[in-house]
């Protein structure tokens, strides 16, 4: 198949879904053009039948607001055209969904053009429920052809808020467990942690539902009974002040604080324990990656985190907020090895049982194909 897909492509859990989606389906024969204004992040440039097509937005003095939602429908049409892609496949509602749109119906005296949206989250539960944009986000679900989102809380949440009665067809994220997985040496881990000091990790883009800040709360608690570092790893609002805080916790000389990293999968399986105090998340992608690398996850239990990790079994879900319960949750991963042992390994078993690409491309391919049938 020929595939158009669209995501932000520097920002956030669902343009990394798209990205290595898109990868997959390379590697699986399909031809993929990401439609996007910048490259993605985690496009991998060598990997045949991948091609990038950028959307320039210009920006003439007349417009306030230069119209990128337009620019998207334009390029998406040419590419669609040129190109004679079979579909569309639009990662997070606004405004990719109806860019989609436009460039259907730009289209549609010549050939039919469907389109796919995935909704991811914050789409949904925070800028979709912005009474600017409900009506339209509405509207674009509606008019897609194919919805999908990538847990069952983010279905139920979507028909509750918008009221949608069209499919919602549920797919979960999924993790390469090729190159997501343990490093039982964990031998790298010695850069960060020279004194064998236990490594936890933390990754997000620093937004305030990631509630990074309680991150540090938890080492400066674990602190007090077992020697631990942590790691930080991307970036955002809330970095100068988690920084601030390890500095007034006196914990700062135990945190490092990384930035952004292209190459995830070589720093989370040398932590023991990812943290994840989310206020919210979809899905938690960052979970899955890290139980594909052997990493125990001690997170919050909201949204759809709790269809991924089953709490006391491959990770801990406490309450968002409730630090000494996470921190002794994790001091106890720390202390126990039989345990720590038996969570990871269960961890592992689940992400690639359940979650790893060969289970959940082929559903979204399942999806392509019914979306072209129905026409
Ligand atoms: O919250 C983020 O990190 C960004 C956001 C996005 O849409 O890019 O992430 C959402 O999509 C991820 C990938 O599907 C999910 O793993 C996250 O749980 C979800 N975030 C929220 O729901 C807050």
């Amino acid at each position: 198949m020929k595939v158009g897909i669209t995501c932000y492509p520097t920002y956030g859990g669902s343009g990394i879904v798209a990205t290595e989606l898109g990868m997959e389906l390379a590697n699986r024969g399909h031809h993929v053009h990401f439609i996007t204004y910048a490259n993605p992040i985690r496009l991998d440039p060598d990997i045949p039948r991948v091609y990038y097509h950028e959307v320039e937005v210009s920006n003439y003095p007349l417009f306030q607001y230069p119209p990128y939602c337009l620019a998207l429908a334009s390029r998406m049409a040419e590419v669609a055209e040129s190109y004679d892609l079979d579909l569309l496949h639009v990662h997070y509602a606004i405004p990719h969904s109806i860019s989609a749109m436009l460039a259907q119906q730009m289209l549609a005296a010549t050939r039919r053009l469907p389109f796919i949206t995935t909704l991811h989250g914050t789409d949904i539960t925070l800028v979709g429920t912005d009474a600017s944009y409900f009506p339209i986000t509405k509207f674009s679900i509606e008019k897609s052809d194919g919805i999908s989102s990538i847990s069952e809380y983010l279905r139920k949440q979507t028909v509750e808020v918008f009221g949608v009665a069209n499919e919602i067809r549920v797919i979960h994220n999924f993790v390469n467990c090729d190159l997501y997985h343990p490093d039982e040496a964990k031998t790298g881990a010695a850069a960060y942690a020279p004194a064998g000091e236990r490594l936890l990790i933390h990754l997000s883009n620093f937004r305030p539902v990631k509630r990074v800040l309680d991150c540090v709360r938890i080492l400066a608690e674990v602190r007090k009974s077992v020697p631990a570092h942590l790691l930080m790893v991307g970036d955002g609002p809330e970095r100068p002040p988690a920084a601030h805080l390890a500095r007034e916790l006196k914990v700062d000389r135990h945190v490092t604080f990384l930035g952004k990293q292209n190459h995830v999968e070589r720093l989370i399986p040398l932590a023991h324990v990812l943290l994840m105090p989310s206020e919210l998340e979809s899905f938690g992608l960052v979970a899955l990656e890290a139980m594909a690398c052997g990493v125990v996850p001690v997170a919050t239990r909201v949204g759809g985190v709790p269809e991924l990790i089953t709490d006391g079994e491959d990770g801990f879900l406490e309450a968002v907020g409730d630090i000494s319960a996470q921190a002794a949750r994790v001091v106890a991963l720390l202390t126990d090895d039989a345990l720590h042992y038996r969570m990871r390994k269960a961890g592992r078993w689940n992400a690639s049982e359940r979650f790893c690409s060969e289970k959940i491309i082929p559903r979204y391919e399942k999806y392509y194909q019914d979306v072209l049938k129905v026409g």
